[in-house]
């Protein structure tokens, strides 16, 4: 592997020993570099800079490990040629960056007064508590001040978001909703060339290219940074370029990467095509690596020698120093007598960064995951829903009507869905169907046409980039609600909400957040339309995501009212809620008996009461003394049910009714599981993973000693047709567990 002595003798050497031009430098900074080139002598300067600052990080990174306080070794070395496409942006540009951006980071820096790059990077790679984006949580590259996003470590996950961003500036704009972007802003986003095949980054360049296609704006720059190798796997030569290099929509544009002139001209005419044009551009760059994928790596074992000299020979930083002393702009001298201040200054700061302050306690580390004001929510869902009586548009009259009579889940949520879009300017509903058709289940009937395709729109078919454009609109100051058709397609997507969304406030210290609703429609007993994919009821990958609000609602009334506190917890306190759909309660009209009319609510009017639902609060039904049922979703419908034939044998139940699976509202269920002394969880999903291992568990942390059973459906995927019923939980099995419960306790 090229070690850092090896690579600081060669720019020594090979900047030393340039063809200098006789007398001192002293070319015109304002001056073109060279006579074919837009580029000029001061602008140059300022990327060797940025190109010699972020050099001297990796080698102080690696230093500071050595010392025992350094803790992040992948390096920028052979991309420096970054810092020339971050000279061709505006500051104000939004960024989401692959993790060898350290030239971008600093020219950037040196953009916007009063940041010091250095000290932002090694306070990163030290972990230090005052690290100013991530606050020591990650070494990511982001800072709010200067437009750039930090993004995680999963490659590719950030182009969703990225797609997001571009479509959300004009967007915002377009609705008069205010952003941290210009409504004429570039999104850049950069990635490698093994990432760029990565099926996240597929996915957002065909989903840019299949919105540009249609002619709607996608201010986007992709930009991949192509070594050549991911980690010790070969990207096979020319595959990127005959990838991307005639895609429908896309410019396609390409340079070489070590050569900051050739990337600056580049990256110019890229940027001057997305902004004047909107449309998206893919520039590529070709770069090299140096120092391996990471301080780790034992790059011999992979690479050969040869190669690794010819990566030398490529050396940007030289080719920035021999593009300056041919400009006559820097002597050979000047040029290492740069490199060395630089040197001398980051190890400076390297040696201070070595006494940062670490995150120190849990309670430190978790502080900007998942911020919650209740009181500030419950206000802004009365003040927000009260505010809209009588005001401009039809959702007024909508709800007038919906008040003379009984509404079912899918009206409620429609209901809500046409009150809040009233209610929130920056709201946005979309997903696959939801716009002309409705929505598969009609949930979303009639919204489109009376907001316009501007708020209300339908998405190509892929998952992924619909929670990109969710992440990314909620950026941009919008207020995202992306609909996915079925649970069963939300994992196809989570990391989406998993690694990206629950992260953001996390990795940002909130200075980033992604409010966003994510409605789900999901669960089985679906009667018709059966199988796993349409019945799915794996909530358990969702559950453990740190932060994340889910919202599981059962009733109508429920459903309208929680989904207003999603709306108002999304804006007041950037929270990620999925708001989980029972499908096979959507339409569901009675509970005893046909015809009683029993699972329909009058919609809840406000202000009023009923109409917000803290997140965490459960409902309780009945005031029976002999058992406490625990349940949800469907659950809730059959524990009803069976609590009235449990009554007819002289067995009293309360019914509780979860509605939020997280947080779970642990309050309420002791204080229910004590009334009782006794405890059933119905549980419709699967035994492993589903709810009912957590309920059970915070009646325990609790101390609760009184007995506990519980009934679950199967540890199975739900089978087509009447098979479903063999796996699914049943009220005769629930019955069954009540009458046991008693029987042995
Ligand atoms: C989704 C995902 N899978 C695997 C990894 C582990 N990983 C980190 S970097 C990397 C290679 C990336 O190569 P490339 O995109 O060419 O970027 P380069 O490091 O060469 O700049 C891999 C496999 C990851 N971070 N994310
Ligand atoms: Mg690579």
């Amino acid at each position: 592997m090229t070690a850092p002595a090896e690579l600081d003798r060669h720019f020594r050497e090979a900047a030393g020993g340039l063809p200098g031009r006789p007398g001192p430098a002293d070319a015109d900074p304002a001056a073109p570099v060279r006579a074919d080139s837009q580029l000029d002598g001061a602008t140059l300067l300022a990327i060797f800079d940025a190109q010699l600052e972020s050099r001297q990080l990796d080698f102080a990174a690696r230093w500071m490990q050595r010392q025992g306080g350094g803790y992040y070794t992948i390096s920028s070395a052979g991309h420096e040629g970054n810092a020339a496409l971050a000279a061709a942006l505006r500051p104000a540009d939004p960024a989401l960056l692959h993790y060898r951006s350290g030239g971008f980071y600093c020219a950037r820096a040196h953009q916007v007064p009063g940041i010091d790059p250095v000290q932002d990077v090694l306070s990163g790679v030290a972990a230090s508590a005052d690290e100013a984006i991530a606050g020591g949580r990650h070494k990511v590259f982001g800072r709010a001040e200067l437009a750039i996003v930090p993004t995680t470590s999963t490659i590719a996950s950030h182009l969703p978001r990225a797609l997001g961003v571009a479509l959300g500036t004009g967007r915002a704009a377009k609705l008069g909703v205010a952003s941290p972007w210009p409504r004429d802003a570039v999104t850049v986003a950069s990635f490698g060339d093994a990432s760029a095949s990565h099926s996240t980054a597929v996915g957002a360049i065909n989903a840019a290219c299949h919105t540009a296609f249609q002619g709607i704006p996608v201010p986007l720059l992709l930009v991949c940074e192509d070594n050549g190798i991911g980690i010790s796997v070969p990207t096979p030569a020319g595959w990127v370029a005959a990838s991307f290099g005639t895609r429908p929509g896309l410019h396609y544009l390409a340079a070489d990467g070590c050569d900051p002139v050739a990337t600056y001209d580049a990256a110019t005419e890229a940027v001057r095509l997305v902004r004047a044009r909107r449309q998206p551009a893919f520039l590529h760059l070709s770069v090299v690596r140096f120092l391996g994928h990471a301080g780790s790596d034992a790059e011999a074992a992979y690479r050969s020698p040869a190669d690794l000299a010819s990566d030398l020979a490529r050396d940007p930083l030289v080719a920035t120093a021999a593009a300056l002393v041919g400009a006559g702009l820097l002597t050979p001298d000047e040029a290492v007598a740069r490199y060395e201040a630089v040197a001398a200054r980051v190890r400076g700061a390297a040696e201070r960064a070595l006494s940062s302050r670490p995150l120190a306690s849990a309670a430190e580390v978790m502080a900007p995951l998942a911020p919650r004001h209740p009181e500030r929510v419950a206000q802004r869902v009365l003040a927000g829903t009260a505010g809209t009586a009588g005001t401009a548009g039809t959702a007024g009259a909508d709800r007038a009507a919906a008040a003379d009579g009984p509404v079912t889940v899918a009206q409620a949520v429609n209901l809500a869905l046409g009150e809040l879009l009233d209610t929130y300017p920056g709201m946005c509903v979309f997903g696959e169907d939801v716009g002309r058709k409705g929505g598969v289940y009609g949930v979303t009937k009639g919204l489109q046409r009376r907001f316009g395709g501007a708020r209300v729109f339908d998405t190509l078919l892929d998952e992924q980039s619909i929670l990109g454009v969710a992440l990314g609109g909620g950026l941009t100051g919008l207020l995202p609600v992306p609909e996915i058709q079925y649970l069963a397609y939300l994992h196809n997507a989570a990391d989406q909400i998993r690694g990206e969304a629950a992260t953001q406030q996390f990795f940002s210290c909130g200075q980033f957040r992604n409010p966003m609703v994510a409605r789900v429609a999901g669960y089985a007993y679906q009667k018709g339309f059966g199988g796993h994919f349409h019945n799915d009821n794996a909530v358990g990958a969702l559950r453990d995501i740190p932060g994340l609000v889910i919202a599981s609602p059962a009733r109508p009334d429920d459903a309208a009212a929680m989904l207003r506190t999603c709306l108002a917890a999304a804006a007041e306190d950037g929270s990620v809620c999925v708001f989980l759909e029972p499908i096979a309660l959507y339409h569901t009209r009675d509970l005893y008996d046909d015809g009683d009319g029993g699972w329909l609510a009058d919609y809840p009017a406000s202000p009023a009461a009923d109409a917000h639902v803290p997140i965490g609060r459960a409902r309780s039904y009945g005031d029976g003394t002999d058992l406490t049922m625990v349940t949800f979703g469907n659950g809730l419908r059959m524990s009803l049910r069976v609590a009235r034939r449990l009554a007819a044998r002289g067995i009293g139940a309360r019914v509780v009714d979860l509605r939020w699976l997280a947080p779970l509202p642990a309050d309420d269920l002791l204080r229910e599981a004590r009334l009782t002394g006794r405890v059933l969880v119905v549980d419709e999903t699967r035994r492993t993973g589903g709810v009912s291992e957590g309920v059970i568990a915070a009646l325990t942390d609790a101390g609760f000693s009184g007995p506990i059973r519980r009934v679950t459906s199967e540890d199975s995927f739900v089978p087509l047709g009447p098979a479903a019923n063999v796996v699914l939980l049943d009220e005769p099995t629930i019955e069954k567990a009540a009458v046991g419960l008693l029987q042995t306790s």
